[in-house]
């Protein structure tokens, strides 16, 4: 059975602006157990081809598939695009199965089968198990309705069968390299990058999360099987970076600090960047030459400006004082703390946005950036929004960048110029610019220009987007009204341990 696995062209400022991009982790881990359960699969990656959607049918039509896998990982603000390129398949390709996966119809399988009459099956959760036993279902011409984590009509109503079981092993599955040219993916301003996860998850409980939920349970790769598997693509591929798509890998102190001794062991020289907690990061004090050694030049960490008040709240667990130590430890050993921090709650008032200046400045970050509250339904923080009005209605720009809620004491206008002004002032400063331009470690230098450079051309697109292309505007509707009234079940799997997936 020929299989296209198809990445659409995503719309983001995020995926357009940088001109680079990594590779598509989520079809490549999709693709490995399809490859070896004996699926004939190639990938189509419209994103890093710059397709059209005529383009995109025709690239996917060449092959002749039985069956088009699609998903993006910006999920949600791809569904528009994947939505439009299922009924232009349909009309090229009737005689193709489409699927489609990922976080966005994890959740919505329901909408989007009465949605879209191209899409014939959604895989819910995980992709490693459940595409291949989907698959075979197909190839075998059994009924998948029912299957644990597929959903399709009955009768042309949706259903779902169970939640599939999460990935107990993470090693089980493998990951199937073979079908991208490594050498076309780069990051960070030219180097040569992949993408992996080391862990799925995060045990902690932010009521906004959008991702805790999909991942379930907190889980890790063998530190060591993990290690060798960037030291051969550093060695056989030329991978000079490696970006962590984990939530929160440094979760386990042990675990972490196996997978840092075994990347000194391996010594290969490679760059690893990703995203974790500041309280980790203060926990691992004495640990930080290893990061180091090991690799390790950017940590983004998502700081709180707000008070500690909203901080319990939110359940965000951290404190200030754990940020700015996080901060000043990751500098003190030669590495970039980047932090992020979110506005949109409905609460806020001008002097918070002032106070948010005043203390990100006084963590004094080496980089910064901002995102936006947004109302995912699977998330706790949806039930306190959903009464709230939406400014931004286009789901293509629920990406973190743009507003999507009204913040009842200040208008869309002054909290696009308030943060602006975050982050302009925080990047321009004397410190700043010096970290930037006449930093004496090569490497840092390096980053800290990309993401200067890439700061400038993202911040062009912006005013352009708040001015002219879709500006947020104060609106009637309210989120239940644009995204659903109900709030959907967090956790996209079930976590009943599963020891082997090869051996169920
Ligand atoms: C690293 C990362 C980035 C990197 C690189 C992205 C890339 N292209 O690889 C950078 C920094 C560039 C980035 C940018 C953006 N990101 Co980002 N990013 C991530 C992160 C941390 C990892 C992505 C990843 O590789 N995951 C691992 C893979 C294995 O997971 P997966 O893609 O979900 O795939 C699994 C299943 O979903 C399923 N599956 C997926 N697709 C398919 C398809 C089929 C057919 C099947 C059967 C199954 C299936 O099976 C897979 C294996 O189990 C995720 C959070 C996370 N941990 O996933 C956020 C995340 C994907 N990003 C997000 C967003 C919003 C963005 C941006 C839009 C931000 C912006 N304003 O620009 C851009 C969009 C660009 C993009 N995502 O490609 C959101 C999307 C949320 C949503 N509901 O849509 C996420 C989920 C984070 C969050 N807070 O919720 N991102
Ligand atoms: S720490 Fe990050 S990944 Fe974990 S629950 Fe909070 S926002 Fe989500």
């Amino acid at each position: 059975m020929r299989v296209v696995l198809l990445n659409p062209r995503h719309t983001a400022i995020g995926s357009r602006v940088p001109g680079e991009l990594l590779p598509p982790l989520g079809l490549l881990a999709v693709g490995g157990p399809l490859i070896d359960a004996g699926f004939d699969c190639r990938l189509v990656n419209a994103d890093l081809d710059d397709l059209c959607p005529d383009a995109t049918v025709a690239a996917v039509a060449a092959h002749a598939p039985d069956a088009v896998l699609m998903g993006h990982s910006g999920s949600s603000t791809a569904h528009p695009t994947v939505a439009d390129l299922s009924r232009r398949l349909r009309a090229a390709l009737p005689g193709a199965v489409q699927v489609y996966g990922g976080v966005h119809p994890s959740y919505h399988w329901r909408e989007v089968l009465e949605a879209c009459p191209g899409i014939d099956w959604i895989v819910r959760g995980e992709g490693e198990a459940t595409a291949p036993s989907l698959m075979a279902a197909l190839r075998d011409g059994t009924d998948p309705i029912g299957l644990p984590g597929v959903a399709g009509r009955a009768a042309g109503t949706p259903r779902s069968g169970p939640p599939a079981r999460m990935l107990e092993d993470l090693d089980a599955a493998r990951i199937g390299w073979e079908l991208i040219d490594v050498a076309r993916h780069t990051y960070w301003g030219g180097l040569r990058s992949v993408i992996l996860q080391f862990s799925r998850g995060c045990p902690h409980l932010c009521t906004y999360c959008g991702q805790r939920g999909f991942w379930t349970r907190w889980r890790h790769r063998d530190p060591v099987r993990f290690a060798a598997e960037i030291a051969r693509l550093v060695r056989e591929d030329g991978v000079e970076l490696v970006n962590l798509a984990d939530e929160n890998p440094t979760s386990s102190r042990r675990a972490w600090k196996a997978f840092l001794e075994a990347m000194v062991a391996e010594g290969v020289d490679v760059q690893i960047v990703g995203s974790t907690r500041a309280d980790d990061i203060v926990r691992d004090s004495d640990l930080l030459p290893l990061y180091r050694r090991a690799g390790v030049t950017r940590f983004l960490l998502g700081l709180e400006g707000t008070d500690e008040t909203t901080l319990t709240a939110l359940r965000k667990g951290g404190t200030r004082s754990k940020d700015r130590e996080a901060i000043r430890l990751l500098r003190a050993h030669g590495m970039i703390g980047l932090a992020t921090f979110a506005v949109g709650f409905e609460e806020e008032t001008d002097a918070d946005y002032w106070r948010l200046l005043r203390t990100l400045l006084a963590y004094d970050p080496d980089q910064v950036m901002s995102v936006h509250a947004t109302p995912h339904r699977w998330t706790p923080f949806f039930a306190e929004a959903k009464r709230r009005r939406v400014v931004q209605p286009d789901l293509r720009r629920w990406d973190y960048k743009h507003q999507v809620m009204d913040v009842p004491a200040v208008p869309p206008w002054r909290v696009f110029l308030w943060v602006k002004l975050i982050e302009a002032a925080l990047q321009l400063r004397p410190r700043s610019l010096w970290r930037t331009y006449l930093q004496p470690d090569r490497r840092l230098r390096h980053a800290m220009r990309w993401y200067a450079r890439m700061g400038r051309r993202v911040w062009l697109s912006e005013f352009a987007d708040a001015l002219w292309r879709v500006p947020a505007r104060r609106g009637a509707a309210t989120v239940a009204e644009v995204a659903g009234a109900d709030p959907l079940p967090e956790q996209a799997m079930d976590p009943v341990r599963v020891r082997h997936v090869a051996a169920e």
